[in-house]
């Protein structure tokens, strides 16, 4: 069986787990947060996620571990058959990623120790942001999927980008980002309410305790030092 080594409030951890359970895989979670020399062992990088395959080899990278997925276990494909039409999809990931992930992600520090960001932190995750927002509105096709007709990896990848979007870059920058990109706020709405964003979503809700615990332990012992 499979091992997902994580934790739920991790949206990066979701999106792998969304496909693990879209392919109906079989696999165990191993809570695990960043940096522990537990994690370390799986992860080069000590990131979350990373898997364990049944073989015993150790995957980490988000990204990476969705394609992997879908090359050993292609039944249920969650790319197009054509090169170009899975290279779209991987763009659409991409520039999620670096776009809008990324740039979002400069605040979460500032959230998630009650502090306000300086401006010049908040300008430059504009100008990025504002870059992603003109790349996927003429990417996205929300027709009714992300890149079009299939549902693929880029409908998982960026909702749950997204989560990081609007929890973090939104309510600091008081811009509605998603607004931005016609059909992505209804996109993401959807995708939302399906029985396996659900079950990630109630799982992400029962983690969150633990994580801030986590986090306020990481917080007092870097201020210890
Ligand atoms: N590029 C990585 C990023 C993973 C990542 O940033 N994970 C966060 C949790 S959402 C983490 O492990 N943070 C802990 C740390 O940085 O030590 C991926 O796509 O998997």
């Amino acid at each position: 069986m499979i091992t997902l080594h994580g934790f739920a409030a991790s949206n990066y951890y979701n999106l792998v787990k969304y496909v693990l359970l879209y392919k109906e895989l079989p696999f165990q979670e191993n809570l695990v947060y960043g940096g522990s020399d537990e994690l370390l062992k799986v992860s080069p990088v000590g990131k979350v996620p990373a898997i364990t395959t049944p073989e015993g080899f150790n995957l980490s990278e988000s990204s990476i571990i969705c394609d992997f997925l879908e090359e050993t276990y292609p039944d249920t494909p969650l790319y197009p058959e054509s090169a170009s039409e899975r290279a779209v999809v991987r763009q659409i990931m991409k520039i999620a990623e670096l776009y809008f992930e990324l740039p979002s992600r400069r605040l979460i520090p500032y959230v998630l120790s009650g502090t306000n960001a300086p401006e010049a932190v908040k300008e430059e995750v504009r100008q990025v942001l504002n870059r992603g927002v003109t790349a996927l509105n003429r990417l996205c096709k929300f027709s009714p999927w992300i890149a079009g007709e299939q549902f693929t990896m880029a409908d998982i990848y960026v909702h749950y980008v997204n989560t990081i979007v609007s929890a973090f870059a939104s309510t600091q920058l008081d811009w509605d980002v998603l607004a931005e990109i016609p059909g992505m706020q209804e996109w993401n709405d959807s995708m939302g309410q399906s029985a396996i964003a659900q079950t990630v979503e109630a799982d992400r809700l029962a983690n969150m305790p633990g994580f801030m615990q986590h986090v306020k332990s990481q917080m007092q012992a870097a201020n210890v030092k």
